[in-house]
């Protein structure tokens, strides 16, 4: 029996195991959404196309499933583009399907029309253009294979009115095979022994922990080769959950906020193992004096990842759970007690970043909101930020223990990314605690996604961490631009308001003292809730590496705590 296009891809779909997608319609995808209504698929209705590729995003982080954004041609289409650029960098599995106009009139400037083949080029791992209903089950095929294989990330699918429109009969039993699956070559023997020698004779070693050890599931492999190891390990942002913070070899996290003894150790370090992380430059600062004495061992599901920005003395192109299984009966654990005791001294001179130092003398500090909801939440929820400072203390002050419990951007560093990512990360794992933590200024950017927690009925709790400030960029212009605080003096609505005219509850929270009730009451708040922390407005992030600086050279808090109370 021949079927139409549009009823081909919402087959396809349920068949490639899809039950979420999130999107908007338009003229061009109509046939599609009418289609959909045949089929088992729950439709989440966003208000802006660029919430749902977030959405789907968040999906995608909080489970490893591949994460479905929909929307029409032009407009809907372009909207989409932030969230695949987001997606991109931070190797997210996601497939994002835009209607396009009639196939006889591509190239005319029809009635939104555009060119986001063209567009998405660069920022999609691929992308299709579909003519003709025929078409149409075997894209999906190999959409969602590419996504979600070797280095996962965003494909598109543009799919013309006609195509879905036209009629066929689909041949699901000839497209199994599909043309661009590509199977990973097996870690090069040699390499992995010289690593293992390395490793072996190491004095001063970390490894370096990344998202690849979530996107490769590898952490069961990883867990058991850093217990056999013995060796510290720092993680980047997007590697934090890799390893249970609580583990007493996970040092925190690295890089341009990290934890000054990692950053410190890295710089003494005579050997990094780098597993799925690519030495982005918030995480090495300058190159030039990166790890000066390190050999270094990087293990990548991206061959284009290895010698990319750091060389190596050993490159192991790969999937890292097999690296590892294959490493372990070999393994011999490096000598290095005197290292551990080193980098304990290193943590005893920071201790003043502990907590419970902190005082309470009346003020709000970030740091205090996100630390007591770590405690309060027991380190269970799924957290998703948006981009600044909040985020950075998220990072320091919340202990995940689980994988896959932070969803951030990273790579793109995309405002408004937090409140969107939680609502998907929800609808992916309905069981979970999801928190969206978030500045005043991200939240703005995409807040008109609050009408989408209404009308699908999403339960999520979101934490505003309110300085009145675009926090991250004024902290930079605090630092580096004399104090002219340009443009990041922001004024927001009364955020309590905002949720109380969608009808969620809401509260405004101005001291230490009334956080732990109002978390309380939050979470028995059955559907989402709104906090407003009016925190300390203006607050830094420490330790800092400026841009571009030695990793070494961090900006440390500038007075004792005890003497400022301020900074944490
Ligand atoms: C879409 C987008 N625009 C601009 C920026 C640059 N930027 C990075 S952090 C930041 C400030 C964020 O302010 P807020 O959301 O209030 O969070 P805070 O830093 O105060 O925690 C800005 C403007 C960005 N990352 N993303």
């Amino acid at each position: 029996m021949p079927i139409t296009g549009a009823d081909i891809l919402c087959e396809a779909l349920v068949r490639e195991g899809v039950t979420d997608l999130f999107g908007y319609p338009g003229g061009a995808i109509l046939p599609v959404y009418d289609a959909m209504l045949k089929f088992p698929l729950r439709h989440i209705l966003v208000r802006h196309e660029q919430g749902a590729t977030h959405m789907a995003d968040g999906y995608a982080r909080a489970t490893g499933r591949v994460g479905v954004a929909i929307a029409t041609s032009g407009p809907g289409a372009t909207n989409m583009v932030t969230g695949i650029a987001t997606a991109m960098m931070d190797s997210s599995p996601i497939v994002c399907i835009t209607g396009q106009v009639g196939s006889r009139l591509i190239g005319s400037d029809a009635f939104q029309e555009t060119d986001i083949i063209g567009i998405t080029l660069p920022i999609t791992k691929h992308n299709f253009l579909v003519t003709r209903p025929e078409d149409v089950a075997p894209v999906v095929r190999e959409a969602f294979q590419l996504a979600r294989s070797g280095r996962p990330g965003p494909v598109l699918i543009d799919i013309t009115k006609d195509a879905q429109q036209l009629s066929c009969e689909p041949r699901w039993e000839q497209i199994v095979h599909v043309r661009h699956q590509r199977t990973l070559p097996a870690p090069d023997p040699q390499q992995c022994s010289r690593a293992l020698d390395l490793i072996a004779s190491a004095r001063r070693p970390v490894v370096l922990a990344g998202q690849g050890i979530l996107l490769g599931d590898a952490v069961r492999e990883f867990r058991a080769f850093v217990d056999a190891s013995g060796i510290p390990v720092g993680v980047t942002l997007l590697g934090i959950g890799a390893l249970p913070a609580s583990h007493p070899q996970n040092l925190g996290m690295m890089g341009m906020h990290g934890e000054a003894w990692v950053n410190t150790a890295i710089q003494e370090s005579d050997l990094l193992i780098a597993m799925g992380m690519r030495f982005d430059d918030r995480v090495t600062g300058n190159l030039k004096t990166y790890a000066p004495h390190a050999r270094k061992i990087h293990i990548d599901i991206d061959p284009a990842e290895i010698g990319k920005n750091v060389p190596v003395d050993v490159g192991i192109a790969g999937d890292l759970a097999e690296v590892l299984r294959g490493w372990m009966p070999m393994l011999v654990p490096p000598r290095a007690p005197e290292w551990i005791a080193r980098i304990d001294e290193l943590k005893g001179e920071s201790a003043v970043r502990d907590i419970q130092q902190l005082p309470d003398d009346g003020h709000l500090y970030a740091a205090h909101v996100i630390h007591d909801l770590w405690r309060l939440t027991n380190g269970g929820a799924v957290v998703a930020t948006d981009v600044g400072q909040h985020q950075m203390w998220e990072a320091q002050y919340y202990h995940h223990e689980r994988p896959r419990t932070l969803i951030t951007s990273g790579g793109l560093g995309t405002m408004g990314f937090g409140l969107p990512a939680a609502i998907g990360a929800k609808v992916a794992r309905p069981d979970a605690e999801v928190w969206a933590i978030v500045g005043d200024g991200g939240f703005q950017m995409t807040m008109a996604e609050l009408a989408t927690i209404v009308q699908e009925g999403i339960d999520i709790k979101i934490a505003i961490i309110n300085n009145g400030y675009l926090g991250m960029v004024r902290q930079w212009q605090e630092f580096f631009y004399g104090g002219r605080y340009a443009a990041t003096p922001l004024v927001s609505p009364d955020f309590t308001r905002i949720a109380g005219a969608y009808g969620l509850a809401a509260r405004t929270i101005t001291s230490r003292a009334q956080v732990a009730d109002a978390v309380g009451e939050a979470r028995r708040t059955p559907g989402t809730a709104l906090l407003d922390f009016r925190v300390e407005q203006e607050d830094s992030v420490y330790p800092m590496v400026p841009a571009g600086a030695d990793l070494h050279a961090m900006i440390r808090r500038p007075s004792p705590l005890a003497e400022t109370g301020a900074d944490v």
